[in-house]
This record gives C-alpha cells, sequence and structure tokens, in this order.
C-alpha cells in the first residue's frame, strides 16, 4: 500500500516536472528570426520603460543591457539592419538600465550588472527634473546623426520610446 502511494507520488512529481518543460518549451523563443540570433528590435511603437520590460518577459526576452563594446556593436549592427536610421535621423531607445533602486546608483535589471560601461552622452546621467517630482532614472541608448554617436543617458522610466529585447 505505502509502495503504491510513493509511486503514484513519483508519478505525479515526474508529471509536474514534464508540466514544466512542456510550458517552458511554449515560450522559447524562435532565435532564427532575431538579429544575430539575439535581439529584437521594437521600432515600430513607442512604450515606457516599464512596458518594454513586461512586453521583453512576455516574449521570453530582456529589456537590453549594453556593458561593453562587444555588446554595444552588435546592438549598433541590429539598428542598422532595421533600415530605422534611413528613414529617422535619431534614435532614443531604452535599455534595461535605471537607478530606479538607488539615485545615482545605475544597473541593468536584466543582468543585474552594475552599469560600468563608461558609454555615457556629455553631462549625462544628469538625473534632470521634469515637473514637480519627475526625475530620470530609465537609460536609453542615443543616437543623433552628425551629433550624438550611440551614448548612453538617463531619461523620464514614463516617456514612450523605442526598446530592444535580447535573449539572455
Ligand atoms: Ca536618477
Ligand atoms: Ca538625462
Amino acid at each position: 500500500m505505502e509502495t503504491k502511494r510513493l509511486a503514484i507520488a513519483w508519478v505525479a512529481i515526474l508529471l509536474s516536472f514534464l508540466a514544466v518543460g512542456l510550458i517552458s518549451t511554449h515560450q522559447d523563443v524562435d532565435t532564427s528570426e532575431l538579429c544575430l540570433g539575439k535581439y529584437y528590435f521594437g521600432n515600430t511603437f513607442k512604450i515606457n520603460w516599464y512596458k518594454a520590460m513586461n512586453y521583453c518577459r512576455s516574449r521570453g526576452m530582456f529589456l537590453v543591457s549594453i556593458n561593453n563594446h562587444a555588446q554595444l556593436n552588435d546592438v549598433i549592427r541590429c539598428i542598422q539592419k532595421s533600415g530605422h536610421l534611413n528613414l529617422n535621423n535619431d534614435l532614443d531607445m531604452w535599455t534595461s538600465g535605471n537607478d530606479l533602486g538607488e539615485e545615482g546608483q545605475f544597473f541593468f535589471s536584466s543582468t543585474g550588472e552594475r552599469v560600468t560601461f563608461n558609454r555615457w552622452d556629455k553631462g549625462e546621467p544628469n538625473n534632470a527634473r521634469h515637473g514637480m517630482c519627475l526625475y530620470e532614472n530609465c537609460v536609453t541608448l542615443h543616437f543623433k546623426l552628425h551629433s550624438v554617436n550611440y551614448t548612453l543617458g538617463d531619461r523620464p522610466c514614463g516617456k514612450e520610446k523605442f526598446f530592444m529585447c535580447e535573449t539572455l
């Protein structure tokens, strides 16, 4: 009797593992459709930073983190490949960088890494004030033709912008 109960318990455990396996398979990203098998450039609609985080997670991905030159070069390749800059002179795109946890302490929330890549635009991050008590706590990658060359800056998190997701 005891053995039978144990067997049933084991089967139940096995089935639950299988179920979890099926669910995670379902959420797996089709990397063949991604730029460099890794990046999704969200340049068809603008959303605020929080929604960009949710959007990437809902696709089994993460809001992009750019913490070294290799990562930046891949991101730039994907932006160029999209043709976005053929039609637009500038781009301000959400990354997962933010100082929401503590003012002035910037982390990429998708990886948990501190922002160590010194790619800040001149005068950034400046935690600029917008209105009564709204400051800048979320990080974009910024490009502007003939002036800003893919640099980081802090912006108000509620502002709607393009974004990029990545697989980790
Ligand atoms: Ca800030
Ligand atoms: Ca700023």
